[in-house]
């Protein structure tokens, strides 16, 4: 069976960009495939965060995702501190890695750059998050394009380390949809939406009211040209909306496009398709989060199961790169 993992940073609300782009692909494979989702809240302390939020964003995303549709029973939900084993085989990949490939990461400059001092954690994270996904065997990592990259170099890690060390690792592949990859921030469509550094009236969270998404959606910028086209080159903001609505409705965005000549029109049926995807979420996030104890349950299960999975991995990367075995 192929073996599925992805994972969210609990760096803020979860929007329709980390919903469309991953979470809904993560939901449908749960019946495919054998299926692990980590909130990696190791990944959140490369910025600035106070322990109080980390530690009830990290509950509210594991909320987030069970209201998205992640079944505990059928995949394997889990926090990534929960798994030491991420961080051991973390450092095994920093000394596999090169500083000049984690420099030229684009997450690394873009959140780097308005910064006035970095964290060392911000350039070496996306060797944690190949530990993350080569822990587990993964054959397909479902996310959205912002993560092509890091794919990429945990490919690239993999491939150095069987090379140097013996065959450890299974090489992962990225799995990206052919729409809403990068769902586009609604207020600047040149960025894409993002928990930590969107606007927030660009933002769409996944439990904002009818009302927020209208209002969101209404003054989403577009442009001045006349028509409607589906050009995501040189129309980012019209595409945006028309790649949101062929999402939610399984239509082709070229064929929404031809039915509109007017953005009025577009944005309000974008609106309330995404009230409508969104509704039952919504109303899921409260009923859970009005009891937190079974969320809580939920993930300390998950966490015994991916720990039986992760050692095994770990204890071969370990005696391939030559550390001594562990006493038992
Ligand atoms: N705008 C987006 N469009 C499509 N997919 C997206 N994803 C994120 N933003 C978009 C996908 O959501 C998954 C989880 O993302 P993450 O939490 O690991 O962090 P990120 O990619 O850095 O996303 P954010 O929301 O922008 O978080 P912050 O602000 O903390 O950096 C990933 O599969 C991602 O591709």
């Amino acid at each position: 069976m192929t073996r599925i993992f992805s994972g969210v940073q609990p760096s803020g609300d979860l929007h329709i960009g980390n919903y469309l782009g991953a979470i809904r692909q993560w939901v449908a494979a749960q019946d495919v495939a054998d299926t692990l989702y980590c909130v990696v809240d190791l990944h959140a302390l490369t910025l600035e965060i106070d322990p109080a939020a980390l530690r009830s964003r990290t509950l509210e995303t594991a909320v987030g995702l069970m209201a998205a549709g992640l079944d505990p029973d059928r995949c394997t939900l889990f926090v990534q501190s929960h798994v030491p084993a991420h961080a051991e085989l973390a450092w095994l990949l920093e000394c596999t890695a090169t500083y000049g490939e984690l420099r030229r990461m684009t997450q690394f400059k873009d959140k780097g750059n308005d910064q006035e001092s970095v964290r060392a954690s911000l350039l070496t994270y996306p060797a944690l998050m190949a530990a993350d996904i080569l822990l587990y065997d993964t054959d397909d990592v479902p996310v959205g394009d912002d993560q092509r990259q890091h794919i990429e170099l945990a490919r690239d890690l993999a491939i150095r380390f069987n090379s140097r060390y013996g065959d450890t690792f299974v090489v992962p592949r990225a799995s990206i949809p052919p729409l809403a990859a990068r769902v586009m921030d609604l207020q600047r469509p040149d960025k894409k939406m993002s928990k930590s550094t969107g606007t927030p009236l660009g933002t769409v969270a996944i439990t904002d009211s009818p009302d927020e998404i209208a209002k969101k959606v209404r003054r989403a910028v577009t442009d001045t040209e006349s028509g409607v086209r589906y050009d995501p080159e040189s129309r980012p903001g019209v595409a945006n909306l028309l790649e949101i609505l062929s999402v939610a409705t399984g239509e082709d965005p070229r064929v929404i496009a031809s039915r509109y000549d007017a953005y009025g029109p577009l944005k309000s049926d974008v609106a309330d398709a995404l009230v409508e995807l969104l509704a039952p979420v919504r109303a899921r996030v409260a009923g859970l989060s009005a009891d937190p104890a079974t969320v809580s349950a939920a993930l300390e299960k998950g966490a015994s199961k991916a720990a039986g999975v992760a050692s095994v991995t770990l204890d071969r990367a370990r005696a391939a790169i030559g550390l001594t075995p562990r006493p038992r």
